[in-house]
C-alpha cells in the first residue's frame, strides 16, 4: 500500500511538472499567426505573423512582428517590426522597423526605421531613419536621417541629415545637413549646412577672424598691386555678386564707416554661404 501511495505522489508531481513546463513554454514564447485581436503581456520571444489588431503590452521583450496590421507595442524592449502596416510603438526601447508603412513611434528610445514610409516620431531619443520616405519628427532629440526623402522635423534638437532630399526643418536646433537637395529650412537656429566648403566671414578677406579696414585694403592690394597676396576669395566677394572687383572694397568700407548695408551671410559669424 505504501509503495502504491508513493507511486501516486510521484505521478502527481510528474504531471504537475509537465503542466508547469507547457505553461512556461506557452507564456514565454507566444506565436501569434493569422490571429486577429490578440493581447500579449509580460512575455519574451513573441512572434506575430499575418495578424491584425495585436497588442503587445507591458514589459515584453524580443517581439517580432511580420506582415501584420494595427499592432501596438507598449513598454517593451527589442521589438522588430517588418513589412507591417499601422504599427504604434509607445514607451519602448530598441525598436526596429523595416519595410513598413504608417508607423507611429512615441516617447521611445533607440529606434531604427529602414525602408519605411509614413513614419511619425514624437518625444523620442536616439532615432535613426534610413532609406525611408515621408518621415515626420516632432519634439525629439538625437536624430539621424540618411538617404531619405520628404522628411519634416519640428521642435527637435541634435539632428544629422545626410544624402537626403526634400527636408523641412522648423523651430529646431543643432542641425547638420550633408549633401542634401531641395532643403527648406525655416526658423533655423545653429544650422550648419556642409557642402564641403570652408567656413568664412564675408568681408574677412585676410582670414584673421575680424572684419576691419585691413580687409578692405587687402582687396585693393589684390586687385591693383599684388595679385598673389593671400586673400580669402569667398570672403572678398563682399557685395555677394559672385565676383571680386572694384565694387567690393568700397562696399566693405562703406559698411565699416556706417554708410552702407552689412555684407550678406555668412556675416558677422562664420559659416558657409
Ligand atoms: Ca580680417
Ligand atoms: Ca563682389
Amino acid at each position: 500500500m505504501k509503495k502504491s501511495g508513493e507511486s501516486k505522489i510521484f505521478l502527481i508531481i510528474f504531471v504537475a511538472i509537465i503542466i508547469l513546463f507547457i505553461a512556461f513554454v506557452l507564456a514565454a514564447d507566444p506565436d501569434i499567426i493569422d490571429s486577429p485581436g490578440t493581447k500579449v503581456g509580460n512575455s519574451t520571444n513573441s512572434t506575430v505573423t499575418n495578424s491584425q489588431n495585436t497588442t503587445i503590452t507591458t514589459n515584453s521583450t524580443n517581439t517580432n512582428v511580420t506582415t501584420s496590421n494595427n499592432t501596438q507595442i507598449i513598454n517593451s524592449n527589442n521589438t522588430k517590426i517588418q513589412d507591417s502596416n499601422q504599427t504604434v510603438i509607445t514607451n519602448s526601447t530598441n525598436s526596429t522597423v523595416i519595410g513598413s508603412n504608417e508607423t507611429a513611434i512615441d516617447n521611445s528610445k533607440n529606434t531604427n526605421v529602414e525602408d519605411s514610409k509614413n513614419t511619425t516620431i514624437g518625444n523620442s531619443q536616439n532615432t535613426t531613419v534610413i532609406s525611408s520616405n515621408k518621415t515626420s519628427v516632432d519634439n525629439s532629440t538625437n536624430i539621424r536621417i540618411v538617404n531619405s526623402t520628404n522628411t519634416t522635423i519640428i521642435n527637435s534638437t541634435n539632428i544629422q541629415i545626410t544624402n537626403s532630399t526634400n527636408i523641412t526643418v522648423t523651430n529646431s536646433t543643432n542641425i547638420t545637413i550633408n549633401n542634401q537637395n531641395n532643403k527648406n529650412v525655416i526658423n533655423k537656429i545653429n544650422l550648419r549646412i556642409d557642402k564641403n566648403c570652408k567656413e568664412f566671414i564675408r568681408g574677412d578677406t585676410n582670414a584673421d577672424g575680424i572684419v576691419d579696414m585691413s580687409d578692405g585694403v587687402r582687396i585693393f592690394e589684390y586687385l591693383y598691386t599684388n595679385p598673389s597676396v593671400s586673400l580669402n576669395k569667398e570672403a572678398a566677394d563682399v557685395n555677394s555678386d559672385g565676383k571680386i572687383d572694384i565694387a567690393d572694397g568700397p562696399f566693405l568700407l562703406n559698411y565699416l564707416f556706417g554708410r552702407g548695408s552689412a555684407p550678406k551671410a555668412p556675416f558677422p559669424n562664420k559659416g558657409c554661404p
